[in-house]
């Protein structure tokens, strides 16, 4: 076979240097999905290259077989594009060493997890993947997954997969490990820690204490901020880098130029040189979080509603709208900005004006509909924290709640509102039950005060706020009646 029709292999892979098979795992990895390998994978292969190592991974993807499949049939290879406007630059880390199906091999991630050789955990399963209620910050409990993870049997929920990786490990010689959590929660490190000793906690004494211990003696929980943005792969990409490589790959990612990574050097079973790739080992990983969560997450969530109503594919068309993006300077400024205690290494300026470069990144052509899809997991991270600082400090966030209005408007249209393809077409585990509420709602202010002001989504704190949800009702009626630039009229200067 010649050309495109070969497939990317360790024997087949164009001009792009391969790496050698790393000799073995040292990392898991939950949540094979792309955002995953352009990033941590990327940063492994530089450490591995830097320093060496046996720190190959093994990713596990919660459902997807596609993608396990896709890879195996690759010799666990696949590009990243690098795409910026103009260029694009193909590499291919070559880190994996094998990769399965949680749902398809339950009972393998806990094997894996008590596996010795296993010295770090990372996750990339989303904000939705860590079975807490947003309101109460706790495990959630009262989810029928985790109630059944409690019960016995083969865990299936991420939290209770790692609790009983952990039982298993303590009981099988207690070898250190680090979980690292690489979602965009805020102390995402501390708050997984949290969440395993509450499922251990709850345990019959007998089965859960001899972790604790293991856990105070053995375990590290660091926190992490990481930052590329990474769109959904497209056929056209998979056609254009087989092209360049000239063999076929399936499953390259998309990524852009920029990626950063800071992480507390807290491992207890060792860890790879990231740093030879750029991640930067910090006490100050709170302070990253808060600046790229709120800057970058809640800002792009307002460009992806605002944008999807004003019938924007992609970010940086949305961007490119005069009104959109005078309405991402002023939420930066002055809503997220006061609210973040920014790392001393970090200029906000360069910062906020490498945001406005990324977004216009158009050979990117990420999607609105990607980021504004999940909000209701999102957004409980991006928004409540720097609303209520403002509300305290006395100033009404007119921006962030135009963010909530727009969220609104995609996922609930009140009846007889029509939000557009690209917001019909986002998806949200609550979309049924937030429609549902906006079939009867008799206007804006009742909806947002249904939404917001019933705890879930937003946390008790801001429902208790009603200036803030007044303010969201209106401007959601604003947004049905005058459009969406009518509504950032109403909001910038305002
Ligand atoms: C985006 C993020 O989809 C979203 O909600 O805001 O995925 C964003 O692209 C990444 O966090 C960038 O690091």
């Amino acid at each position: 076979m010649t050309g495109g029709t070969a497939r990317l292999g360790r024997s087949r892979h164009g001009d792009i240097a391969v790496r050698p098979a790393p000799r073995a795992a040292g990392i898991l990895h939950l949540g094979l999905g792309s955002f995953h390998r352009a990033h941590q994978a990327a940063y492994t292969a530089a450490a591995m290259d830097a320093q060496g190592g046996d720190w190959g991974i093994v990713g596990v993807a919660s459902r997807s077989r596609g993608i396990v499949e896709a890879l195996r049939a690759q010799d666990m290879l696949y590009a990243v594009a690098t795409i910026a406007p103009g260029s694009t630059a193909l590499s291919i880390p070559g880190v994996h060493t094998d990769a399965y199906v949680a749902a398809d091999d339950p009972e393998r991630v806990v094997a894996d997890l008590a596996d010795a050789r296993i010295r770090i955990a990372t996750l990339t399963v989303t904000e939705h993947g860590y079975s807490y209620s947003p309101a109460t910050q706790h495990l959630d409990i009262d989810d029928p997954v985790v109630r059944a993870d409690l019960g016995g049997g083969t865990p299936r929920s991420t939290i209770g997969q790692l609790a009983r990786g952990l039982q298993r490990r303590a009981s099988s010689g207690g070898a250190p490990i680090a979980i690292l959590s690489c979602d965009n929660l805020a102390s995402n490190g501390t708050h997984t820690e949290k969440l395993v000793r509450e499922f251990l906690a709850a345990l019959p004494a007998s089965e859960g204490a001899e972790t604790l211990a293991y856990l105070d003696a053995a375990v590290t929980f660091p926190s992490s901020m990481v930052d590329r943005i990474v769109p959904a792969t497209t056929p056209r990409l998979r056609d254009e880098v087989s092209a360049l490589l000239g063999v076929r790959d399936d499953v390259p990612v998309p990524a852009e130029p920029f990626t950063m990574w800071a992480i507390e050097d807290r491992f207890a079973g060792g860890r790879p040189a990231w740093e030879a790739g750029g991640a930067v080992f910090t006490d100050e990983v709170g302070q990253y979080e808060q600046l790229k969560v709120r800057l970058l997450n809640g800002t792009h969530s307002l460009i992806a509603y605002l944008g999807a109503l004003s019938g924007a594919a992609t970010i940086p068309e949305a961007i490119g709208s005069a009104g959109i993006e005078a309405a991402a300077r002023a939420v930066l400024r002055d809503e997220y900005e006061p609210s973040v205690d920014v790392p001393a290494a970090v200029d906000v300026r360069e910062y906020e004006r490498q945001l406005f470069e990324r977004w216009g990144n158009s050979a990117l052509g990420h999607r609105t509909t990607q980021v504004g899809s999940d909000g209701s997991v999102k957004l409980g991270q991006r928004i409540p924290e720097p609303a209520l600082q403002a509300l305290d400090a006395g100033r009404m966030p007119h921006l962030i709640a135009l963010t909530v209005a727009g969220y609104l408007s995609c996922i609930a249209p009140l009846p007889g509102t029509d939000p557009g393809e690209h917001a019909r077409a986002m998806t949200d585990p609550a979309r049924a039950g937030l429609a549902d509420l906006a079939a009867s709602a008799r206007d804006g202010r009742d909806l947002a005060q249904r939404v917001v002001g019933e705890r879930r989504l937003f946390g008790e704190r801001l429902a208790e706020r009603d200036a803030f949800i007044d303010r969201v009702g209106q401007l959601v009626d604003t947004i049905a009646r005058h459009g969406v630039a009518a509504a950032i009229d109403d909001c910038v200067g305002a």
